[in-house]
């Protein structure tokens, strides 16, 4: 039985292959034509707290992102701006992939579309599908838009304009290669109907299947107007429409055509993460392109929404665009990672804010997590001769802790960092109420203050764990602090979160504080 047959069931976050549980997810590959936002980082610090996620999780994980390209939008950039469009792209593609550096993303690959492993890959699963008579040389005539890279029909324009730029369309008219998604309604209908978990939120779900039955038009996929492309192997006049080549990145860097063995390891049990500007590619075309060349379509789609700053979308014009290093600066990387998770949650449209990112980073790092590891060091110093103790077994806050781990699981199974990061801060919240009740800085030092202590030390052991996918710097330097030995990142959650994992009898150290509070503009 195949994966997207399974029916019924949401796919499971990660599918278990034998003894194995694999999970790969994906971002869409970024356009050269754009420097990297935080529009870009969101997605993008999204997919790798999930990845991170999966690893703590004991999954096998494969974290793909890359850049986009081809097609006409780069080669204009790269002549506005006095370049050949390889030149533009080497450039471009570089500050993705060091922004991503910069947010601490830990891609296993990054995969760029001028590279010939994904040219192989293009022309090996466009002729399989040509070879399986789902595509046909026509005319064609039509309203395109540059920035889309895509054709629109009259009625989905807005006022004659682009719905997603508001920039003029332009007729353009071609002989072209096309691709017969016409085919595909009842297929694609009945994959929806069988895989209702498969486009998550369910909103995204609902407008795929009303795009698919409002009928589909068939997709001119090969430009002779321009070269910049992958050049298409039974017509060498022709190059592949830049959509046609982007998604197959996501099955150029598993081994598509290449590495069998790899390619049925990771292949259809894939997350692709996306925002719903481009969920038509990916909701209809793409699992109509792997229907038509004989492979499963997706396992699981997760579309989420705008982030917006201040209430609105980020463009050239509005010069609103905030690069993700501007913010490293101000914030640090763990704090800007911890609010894009934190405050927008995955699905709705989120808003970026200076303001939003310092009342959090001040409630939730400064005060709450922040004051935690450094009154708990204090008083360790100061009671404890700078030894933390071992919790007690029979602490309260054990199970405070269990059910923090039990909610952190499931939110991140589903796509929810946000609610991952609430539960996590609960059981820190319960950790500062404790110690304020108890107020071992007032008490005598002995059994007592020992046992608080201890249970705060371990809930700071814990809380790092689950808090790394977030904050990979600040769980690391958590565990370093109180005396743990490795890295949080390396433990396997459940077994290595359960209560009285903290050795006691270690050193704790005293630091400087670990999210300085900021203040507030104005
Ligand atoms: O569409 N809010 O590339 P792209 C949230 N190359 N997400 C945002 C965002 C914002 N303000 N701005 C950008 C393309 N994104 C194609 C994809 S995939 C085979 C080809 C993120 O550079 C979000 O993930 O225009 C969105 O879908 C993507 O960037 C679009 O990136």
């Amino acid at each position: 039985m195949t994966a997207w047959r399974r029916g019924g069931q949401p796919p499971r976050s990660s599918v278990r292959y034998g003894a194995m549980s694999r999970f790969y997810i994906t971002t869409p590959i970024f356009y050269v034509n754009d420097v990297p936002h935080i529009g870009h980082a969101y997605t993008t610090v999204n997919a790798d707290a999930l990845a991170r996620w999966h690893r703590l999780a004991g999954d096998d994980v494969f974290f793909l992102t890359g850049t986009d390209e081809h097609g006409r939008k780069i080669a204009e950039a790269a002549s506005e701006n006095g370049f050949e469009p390889g030149a533009w792209a080497d450039q471009t593609s570089r500050r993705f992939a060091d922004a991503w550096e910069a947010l601490r993303i830990s891609n296993d690959d990054f995969i760029r579309t001028t590279e010939e492993r994904h040219h192989a890959t293009v022309r090996s699963f466009l002729q399989r599908i040509y070879d399986n008579g789902h595509i046909y040389l026509g005319d064609f005539e039509g309203l395109y838009c540059v920035g889309c890279e895509t054709y629109y029909g009259d009625d989905e324009l807005d006022e004659g304009r682009c719905p997603i730029h508001g920039t003029p369309v332009e007729v353009m008219r071609e002989q072209n290669y096309f691709f017969a998604l016409s085919h595909f309604e009842d297929q694609l209908l009945d994959w929806y109907t069988r895989n209702p978990g498969a486009v998550q939120p369910v909103t995204r779900h609902n407008e795929a299947v009303g795009f698919i039955r409002s009928g589909l038009r068939d997709i001119s996929i090969t430009r002779t107007s321009f070269a910049w492309g992958v050049r298409v192997p039974w017509n060498a006049d022709h190059v592949f429409y830049v959509w046609y080549d982007a998604l197959v990145n996501y099955l150029t860097a598993i081994g598509y055509g290449s590495d069998e063995a790899s390619f049925a390891a990771w292949w259809p049990a894939v997350h692709h993460l996306l925002a719903k500007d481009i969920l038509r590619f990916h909701a209809v075309w793409w699992p109509a392109m792997c229907m038509a060349a004989g492979i499963d379509p997706p396992a699981h789609l997760f579309i989420h929404g705008w982030l917006l700053v201040g209430g609105e979308k980020m463009s050239k014009t509005k010069l609103n665009k905030i690069a993700p290093k501007d913010l490293i600066e101000d914030f640090g990387v763990d704090a800007v990672r911890y609010h894009l998770l934190r405050d927008a949650p995955l699905g709705p449209d989120g808003d970026f804010s200076y303001e939003g990112m310092v009342a959090r980073y001040n409630a939730d790092l400064a005060n709450n997590l922040g004051n935690l590891v450094s009154r708990v060091a204090t008083v360790v110093g100061s009671k404890c001769g700078g030894t933390g103790p071992a919790p007690d077994p029979a602490s309260n806050l054990a199970a405070v802790a269990a059910e923090a781990v039990a909610a952190a699981t499931a939110a991140w199974e589903r796509f929810a960092p946000h609610d991952a990061l609430e539960a996590t801060w609960k059981l820190v919240r319960a950790a500062n109420a404790a110690l304020e009740k108890a107020a071992p800085w007032k008490a005598e030092p002995g059994p007592e203050v020992d046992a608080v202590l201890g249970d705060a030390l371990e809930v700071l052991r814990i809380v790092a764990v689950l808090a790394s996918p977030a904050m990979p710097g600040a769980g690391a330097e958590i565990w370093q602090r109180i005396g743990v030995e490795g890295d949080p990142a390396s433990v396997v959650v459940p077994q290595g979160v359960a209560w009285g994992g903290y050795p006691g009898g270690v050193a704790v150290t005293r630091g400087d504080p670990l999210f300085p509070r900021k203040k507030a503009l104005g």
